[in-house]
């Protein structure tokens, strides 16, 4: 089969999927880049799915009994963001098996050229790569068919996650040529805000993450306000005072970096922040970023702490959110199969 051509796109309902990894404790990144603008979708009063991916998360070794409280603590930190079960569709990976199944297929469809050119996972496989999993380096197929089991439109994501998305719209689009159908959409990346990429505390040439060694380098979603505090008075800055244009922060990536930061958290532009506060050194910016984090963040982590003391309760919604999630997706999955030529007679 030939590379994927673009072809004209019929047009399909509006519908965001996205998930997040319980590989960790959610950070600052994952806040500002992804669980925020999920609410604000839900909000548009667009259909939205969102997914707690367990079976991503195993790409790198997970203790089981940290992995399930994990995926039970981001699922309650998306409820405590605003995330309402009721309206968006919330649930866990692993219990929609059409997720794997359609996996499958796409590794099939997916070409080992598209895959060997993800940067994330040469960055996440470093010089080990003949001794990381084989998941890992099929992860980006898989978080195809999680977007694609729904037939999703746009998917919001930090910026880290762009390559996988173009290579989510290539299966896609190479998919319906192969088949010759317009069975699956070619989705749209939602990349907005003022910090789509929030970088280290330590290092602000590397992405907050949550599998970073270094706490110190990240803020968890489960941090109380003294260590939220501190972690920001404590980050890395150089000595200038913040200057009165964004371009004179080009080579300050740490600087850069808790601008951009202050805004996403108070709703502004970076513009808008260097305006107010150009002139000021980190002793006077620092504090005041350190008490809107806390204005912001701690509320979410005393709600989600209440929801973890009720954790048969995020069972329940995890469950009931899979089964509205199985819903769509099994029809879809079913037709692929029919699709690519798989006999199906048992009966159900
Ligand atoms: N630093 C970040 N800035 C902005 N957005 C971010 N996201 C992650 N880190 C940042 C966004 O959060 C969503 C979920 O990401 P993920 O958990 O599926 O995986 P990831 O991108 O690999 O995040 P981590 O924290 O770096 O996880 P580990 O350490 O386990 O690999 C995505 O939308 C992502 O863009």
């Amino acid at each position: 089969m030939a590379d994927a051509v673009q072809t004209p796109q019929p047009t399909f309902p509006p519908r965001i999927f996205s998930g997040i990894q319980p590989s960790g404790g959610l950070t600052l990144g994952n806040y500002l880049g992804a669980l925020k603008r999920f609410v604000e979708k839900q909000e548009e009063g667009i259909e939205t799915i969102y997914c707690m991916v367990d079976m991503h998360a195993i790409t790198v070794w997970q203790d089981p009994e940290k992995l399930r409280q994990q995926t039970r603590e981001g699922a309650a930190a998306f409820i405590a963001a605003g995330i309402d079960p009721a309206r968006s569709i919330l649930f866990n990976q692993s219990q929609v098996t059409a997720h794997v199944e359609l996996g499958w297929i796409f590794n099939c469809i997916a070409r080992m050229g598209w895959m060997s050119r993800m940067t994330q996972f040469k960055d996440k496989a470093g010089k080990n790569s003949e001794n990381v999993s084989l998941g890992l380096f099929a992860y980006p197929s898989l978080m195809a068919a999680d977007i694609l089991s729904y037939k999703a439109t746009h998917v919001p994501v930090g910026d880290d996650q762009k390559q996988h998305l173009e290579l989510c719209r290539d299966i896609a689009i190479k998919f319906n040529n192969d088949y010759k159908v317009d069975f699956f959409p070619v989705v749209e990346p939602v990349i907005e805000g003022a910090a789509t990429r929030v970088m280290s505390l330590r290092d602000g040439t590397k992405k907050m993450s949550k599998s970073d060694p270094s706490d110190q380098s990240r803020i968890n979603l489960t941090d109380d306000a003294d260590t939220i505090s501190k972690k920001i008075r404590k980050a890395k800055t150089d000595p200038e005072p913040l200057p009165d244009s964004l371009d004179a922060l080009k080579d300050r990536p740490e600087a850069r970096n808790l601008v951009n930061i202050y805004a996403a958290l108070a709703g502004h532009t970076p513009e808008q922040v260097i305006r107010d506060y150009a002139g000021a050194q980190f002793g006077t910016f620092k504090p005041a970023l350190a008490d809107l984090a806390v204005a912001k963040l701690e509320p979410i982590t005393l709600e989600m702490n209440r929801l973890m003391q009720d954790q048969a309760e995020i069972d329940r919604i995890l469950g009931a959110g899979a089964d509205r999630a199985e819903a769509i997706a099994r029809p879809i999955v079913d037709q692929v199969y029919d699709i690519v030529g798989m006999i199906r007679s048992r009966r159900r």
